[in-house]
């Protein structure tokens, strides 16, 4: 099997399913993308700033990976005071997770502080909040890929976009651009309700103002709302697969396992979702490792689209499909009841008036058309989970293999 290798940067919020998308960050592939996870920064959201960077430690070391992809970004939104989601995470954001380190631990503590040297004989538990660092750090790193001549980086967001738009700010002009490829982001909801509002989605909601710097940015941005990863639900006989896997040798299957139950539950309890939760941020990543499980069937005016429309596997037979559509996206930051809604511009009728055709501006690939007022972010509609789920098992055995093989050698 080949696949392109590309670089990925994770900063997540963890909760349930950024533990998920975790996974699939440092085991997921596919025949298109072998990913390399660089880094992962915690930023406030589903829990405290303190509980998110925490469960990240503990969620690294329950996979086996060596420490040193961990940093702590920002406690608080740019704006507004911080919020917590007790409610879908339980109390510290991973309510119910069976198997993980605590934060004393040994192993969850090397993960905390490996990026810290030795700070950590100083005798403090946790290490601070450290946004500025963090982004110190990602500038290095782009420096440095763009100076080796290596593949840009791709970031991918599944909590607040605090961490990310503090970067796209504050680093130096080009870096960005040239060393970031796309940032994909859980976030939004394209033409459906909230889950935390009426109207506004929990990523968005919690800091409006850093969402509004990352969809003005001039980079390609692509949105997993929640339009879409409430398509893609863990349903028990997911779970029971999962199970099957179970091995005595090692927790990891109980430990996942106890992630989708208690995201069940919660989902089962507040939202009424009956078949089982969505696994929201898992989507991004996925996005990332295979761009095609996203692709719509083509409408029949569409087939002769050139600009637009592939066909997906390569032979004669296959059905001709539209890759995620551009949009002009934009976030509400005003006070109020729609604070933190996505507005996707979906017909068009906020279309610069430069713009004439849907296919011109579709074709476009300059910068500034990525920038607020442009069509500023592709916009997930359709997901293949016949081919999710896949990924998910697949990237599943491979961590339990990575953590078998650890437990062997020790
Ligand atoms: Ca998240």
């Amino acid at each position: 099997m080949t696949g392109e290798e590309k670089a990925l940067w994770l900063d997540c919020d963890p909760g349930h399913d950024d533990a998920i998308a975790l996974l699939l960050a440092l085991f997921g592939r596919s025949s298109l993308v072998h990913p390399t996870l660089l880094g992962v920064s915690s930023v406030h959201g589903n829990n405290t700033g303190h509980n998110t960077f925490v469960n990240a430690a503990r969620m690294l070391d329950a996979y086996g990976v060596e420490p040193g992809l961990l940093w702590r970004g920002a406690d608080v939104p740019l704006m507004r005071d911080a919020k917590i989601d007790e409610g879908i995470h339980g109390d510290d954001g991973l309510g119910g997770v069976t198997g993980l380190g605590t934060q004393t631990d040994e192993g969850v503590q090397r993960q905390m502080y490996a990026n810290l040297g030795p700070v950590a004989e100083k005798g403090q538990v946790v290490p601070e909040p450290d946004p500025l660092s963090l982004v110190s750090h990602l500038v290095e790193l782009l420096k440095r890929r763009i100076r080796d001549g290596q593949g840009p980086l791709t970031i991918v967001a599944t909590g607040p976009l605090t961490n990310v738009a503090l970067l796209l700010k504050l680093a130096p002009p080009g870096v960005v651009q040239q060393g970031v490829d796309q940032i994909v982001l859980m976030g939004g909801a394209a033409g459906v309700p909230g889950n935390r509002t009426p109207l506004a989605e929990w990523n968005i909601l919690v800091d409006p103002e850093a969402a509004r710097i990352v969809f003005s940015y001039p980079l390609p941005t692509v949105m997993a709302g929640l339009n879409i990863t409430h398509q893609a639900l863990f349903t028990d006989t997911l779970h029971s697969q999962l199970v099957s896997l179970y091995s005595s040798s090692d927790s990891l299957i109980d430990t996942l396992a106890s992630i989708m139950a208690f995201f069940a539950a919660s989902y089962a309890d507040t939202f009424g979702f009956a078949q089982g939760p969505p696994v929201h941020d898992f989507l991004a990543v996925a996005y990332v490792l295979d761009p095609t499980m996203f692709y719509a069937h083509a409408k029949p005016h569409q087939h002769t689209s050139s600009s637009s429309s592939s066909s997906v596997g390569g032979g004669s037979g296959d059905v001709a499909r539209v890759s995620p559509k551009r949009y002009r996206v934009h976030i509400e930051t005003n006070d109020g009841k729609a604070c933190g809604t996505t507005i996707v511009d979906f017909y068009d009728q906020w279309a610069p008036p430069t713009e004439s055709s849907p296919d011109q501006v579709d074709s476009e690939e300059t910068a500034a058309s990525w920038r607020e007022g442009g069509r500023n972010a592709i916009v997930l509609e359709h997901v293949d989970t016949e081919r999710l789920w896949p990924l998910f098992f697949d990237a599943v055995k491979r961590a339990q293999a990575h953590v078998q093989s650890q437990t062997n050698t020790q």
